[in-house]
């Protein structure tokens, strides 16, 4: 496709990216069950309407109309803020907490899921600059991220979950083909006193760089992201931040069990390491992310501390890329699930995480994954 377009004149090159520009937008589009597209174009070849990013689009393994997707489908309200949608119901199993007391007619149980997650997504994306998930090479067809509010026992997880795969929900109110990446929080948080919906916002920033779901990676890393909206800069430490990098081989072989609390043993540790002060820039920060809160009066960003910002930020890039290391070198044939959880990846991981602080000066040993 790039040779072709390479020996056509810029002229009619022109017309076909209008043409596929228009054909994006006005072209009812046909989508069969087996092949989902979300992106059409007219291929100069032949003529003809042909999917664009088929490729991406399989390797992406887009998942539609299963029970999963009729359950969140038939959340029938929602409320937008920016890229966020938060979907919910006032009746029925999926009920949320009605109370509207601004009453703008918006629940603010849904308000409050809604600013959270929009906070933290500015926050992390505009002021600190971590990837956009929206603009991933993954997720970069992805039209919106989706919340939805649905009853604690139908999750895994008592508070929420977030999904790795990009999802075509089929929503009444999108067009064909619609996909967006997403999250469930459960219709028993609060979010005025619960850090779920920034959690869960953590991963899918996680998830569009790299296809490393080792728990000790993205659950403990997910921990640490919690302070950027709560108070204070980083939770507790179990390992000295100044102490042996890379970690005593048993400390690491006890990380690569865990899962939340490996924030204590290396996430915290690593951030207090770097980043001592740990300050976000206040004027750094957009002013309504800043003045913005919740439906009882309180400031959805507590504070402007947070430690190891650059350092996460640094070490979820270098995660872009040794997860192609890995899936060479590990012999992968796709990031099915058990490849994207096994424990092979584990030695990949950490060696990322110690390149980077190598590479910021601090004292760290040899350290290589094969
Ligand atoms: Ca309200
Ligand atoms: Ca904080």
């Amino acid at each position: 496709m790039q040779k072709n377009r390479k020996r056509l004149p810029i002229d009619i090159v022109t017309v076909l990216l209008g043409s596929l520009t228009l054909t994006l937008l006005t072209t009812p589009k046909v989508q069969s069950q087996e092949s989902p597209c979300s992106n059409f174009w007219v291929n100069p070849q032949t003529g003809k309407k042909e999917c664009f990013n088929q490729n991406l689009s399989n390797s992406t393994n887009i998942r539609s109309n299963s029970q999963f997707h009729r359950t969140r489908r038939e959340l029938n309200q929602y409320h937008q803020m920016g890229k966020i949608r938060v979907f919910y119901n006032t009746s029925g199993k999926h009920a949320i907490d009605p109370t509207d007391s601004n009453q703008n007619q918006v629940p603010d149980q849904v308000e409050d899921v809604a600013k959270q997650t929009w906070v933290a997504y500015q926050l992390f994306v505009d002021t600190l600059n971590f990837p956009d998930p929206l603009k991933t090479e993954r997720y970069q067809q992805a039209s919106w991220i989706d919340v939805n509010l649905v009853a604690r026992n139908i999750i895994d997880h008592p508070n929420g979950v977030a999904y790795d795969e990009l999802q075509d929900f089929k929503r009444p109110i999108d067009s064909l083909g619609t996909t967006t990446i997403t999250f469930d929080v459960a219709t028993s948080v609060d979010a005025r006193t619960n850090i779920t919906p920034a959690h869960e916002l953590f991963h899918l920033i996680q998830y569009g760089v790299s296809y490393f779901k080792n728990r000790w990676y993205t659950e403990g890393m997910a921990r640490w992201a919690e302070k950027a909206l709560e108070n204070g800069g980083v939770g507790e430490t179990r390992y000295e931040p100044n102490g042996q990098w890379p970690q005593p081989e048993s400390t690491r072989s006890e990380l690569f069990e865990r899962s939340y609390d490996a924030e204590f043993y290396l996430w915290n540790p690593l951030a207090k390491k770097d980043d001592p002060r740990g300050m976000i820039p206040s004027n750094a920060v957009n002013s309504k992310v800043k003045t913005m809160t919740y439906s009882n009066g309180e400031k959805v960003l507590k504070d402007f501390r947070l430690n190891g910002a650059d350092l996460i930020r640094e070490v979820l890039i270098e995660l872009g890329k040794m997860d192609d290391v890995a899936y060479k070198e590990l012999g992968y044939s796709s990031w099915s699930e058990n490849n994207q959880k096994s424990q092979r990846n584990n030695a990949y991981i950490y060696q990322a995480i110690m390149d980077v602080a190598r590479r910021r000066g601090h004292s760290v040993s040899s350290f290589t994954a094969n």
